[in-house]
């Protein structure tokens, strides 16, 4: 079953916080006068970012906010140079629009330039091809694993394909259709064999893989939000049926698809039906765990990652106990279970596991763990994403965790094109940014603060992944 809620309406808080924040930001842009400028003479500045390399794309935002014109931003040092004909273009930069951004400004002469104008647009056309896409400012997720700051540096390379094993992906969201790649999308959902006919990776009954697919790589387009990897290519690979069912012959079609069309990186938000612990000394289900196995294996030997949502049943992965929901096709027991028994694919060998933070960086409430079992923790608590039909909603769980791990693990693959699914395995360990548990002691969490049952290795870190 797939790991999350059904789309939600924004809460009565978040409502309330979102407002505060559109009448702030308003107020700090009318503080630059962008609308009568004081006329001066044409002068060109250099504008650092608070950070080296830092938030390029504010400080432009900044700039043209100030009547300013980019003319080069070097993300890789945090440098914007900047045109504008604004006398009061040093006091604007900084007092206006994502002037907190700007550490320093200065004029890179004495006289006026005289080369003339560098003919770019202005602020006339910002609204057109803005700096920032409309809803990121709502990302609390992408500031959490420092995506916004990775985007400094890098989108994510072109060449590197990511699979959204899942529900299906609307395609024709403009959100998605940028880096959309239809070729090597297929559906696993009849009897797990293949199926290309176009569209049939499409969405029919569940909104959940078009929500995972957006934080993964929602394009920068100027439209609505901005995935952890905007730069990447996705494709859909159907596994999920109508009744939201996920046979593991569906995940065994999708995860050899995967590899045989040579994806980088595939996201696995859900569990394999109808069990969600397969027992390895029960007949059927111990035959299925190990043809599961052998799936996911050969993949990561073809070059193929996988990264799988925890669970959302706030149940410890490394001391199960019992079992009281499978077989979820059919009629659930009560049953007996021990650590043999795998929840799959996030239990399997070389597989990313990934538990679920709030926006306040602690375990979300529904969030699986158990010690050495998660791998890294991630944003899965109200976390807006594209929905079929071109919209856009927040939605929870495990689900939404995952696919910002898949995100970093294929900037990682961008930025170091030789690794494969062991070094990025280690690399996203590595990263992650060490999570101790709460002050308020809680049994349930376990080991260390660089290792525990809460956050594994601790909450993913974006910004690192592109700089190594
Ligand atoms: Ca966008
Ligand atoms: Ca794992
Ligand atoms: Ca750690």
């Amino acid at each position: 079953m797939s790991r999350s809620s059904r789309p939600r309406r924004l809460s009565a808080s978040l409502a309330a916080a979102a407002l505060a924040l559109t009448s702030l930001s308003a107020a700090t842009a009318y503080a630059a006068p962008l609308d009568d400028p004081t006329p001066g003479p044409l002068m060109n500045y250099v504008i650092n970012t608070k950070a080296s390399p830092g938030h390029v794309r504010k400080v432009e935002d900044a700039v043209k906010h100030a009547g300013g014109t980019v003319l080069s931003s070097y993300r890789q040092f945090g440098v914007v140079v900047a045109q504008s004909t604004n006398a009061n273009f040093k006091v604007d930069v900084r007092a206006g629009r994502n002037g907190r951004e700007v550490q320093s400004v200065g004029a890179t002469r004495t006289a006026v330039v005289s080369e003339g104008a560098s003919g770019l647009s202005s602020v006339d056309d910002t609204a057109a091809t803005p700096v920032l896409d409309p809803r990121e400012s709502e990302q609390w997720d992408m500031v959490q694993i420092k995506a916004d700051q990775a985007h400094n540096v890098t989108d994510g390379s072109r060449r590197v394909l990511v699979g959204i094993n899942d529900s299906g992906v609307d395609d024709t969201h403009p959100d998605l259709a940028p880096n959309f790649d239809a070729r090597d999308s297929v559906s696993c959902i009849k009897n797990g064999v293949p199926d290309q006919t176009p569209g049939i990776w499409r969405p029919t009954t569940s909104p959940h893989g078009t929500h995972v697919a957006g934080t993964v790589a929602a394009a920068r387009n100027g439209v609505g939000i901005v995935g952890v990897a905007p730069g990447v290519r996705i494709a859909s690979v159907k596994v999920v049926n109508d009744d939201g069912f996920i046979y593991p012959e569906y995940s065994i079609c999708g995860i050899v698809w995967a590899a045989e069309h040579h994806m980088d990186v595939t996201n696995h938000s859900y569990f394999i039906d109808p069990f969600q612990f397969w027992c390895k000394d029960n007949g059927d289900q111990g035959a299925v765990q190990e043809a599961v196995r052998r799936a996911y294996a050969w993949a990561a030997d073809h070059g193929t990652l996988s990264v799988a949502a925890a669970g959302n049943s706030n149940y410890d992965l490394s001391n199960k106990t019992t079992d009281t929901t499978s077989p979820n096709d059919s009629t659930p027991v009560s049953r007996t279970i021990d650590n043999n028994c795998l929840d799959m694919p996030t239990e399997l060998p070389g597989v990313i596991t990934v538990a679920s933070t709030t926006q306040a960086r602690v375990k979300s409430s529904f969030s699986n763990f158990g010690l050495n079992k998660i791998d890294v923790a991630a944003p899965g608590s109200t976390i807006l994403s594209t929905l079929p039909g071109g919209g856009y909603g927040t939605m929870s769980g495990t689900s939404m965790a995952s696919p910002h791990v898949t995100g970093i693990a294929a900037l990682l693959k961008s930025t170091h094109p030789s690794w494969g699914p062991r070094e990025l395995e280690r690399a996203l360990q590595k990263e992650a940014d060490d999570t101790a548990c709460p002050t308020t002691p809680d049994a349930r969490c376990t080991g260390t603060t660089a290792n525990n049952s809460f956050y594994g290795e601790g909450i993913a870190d974006a910004l690192d992944a592109v700089h190594r």
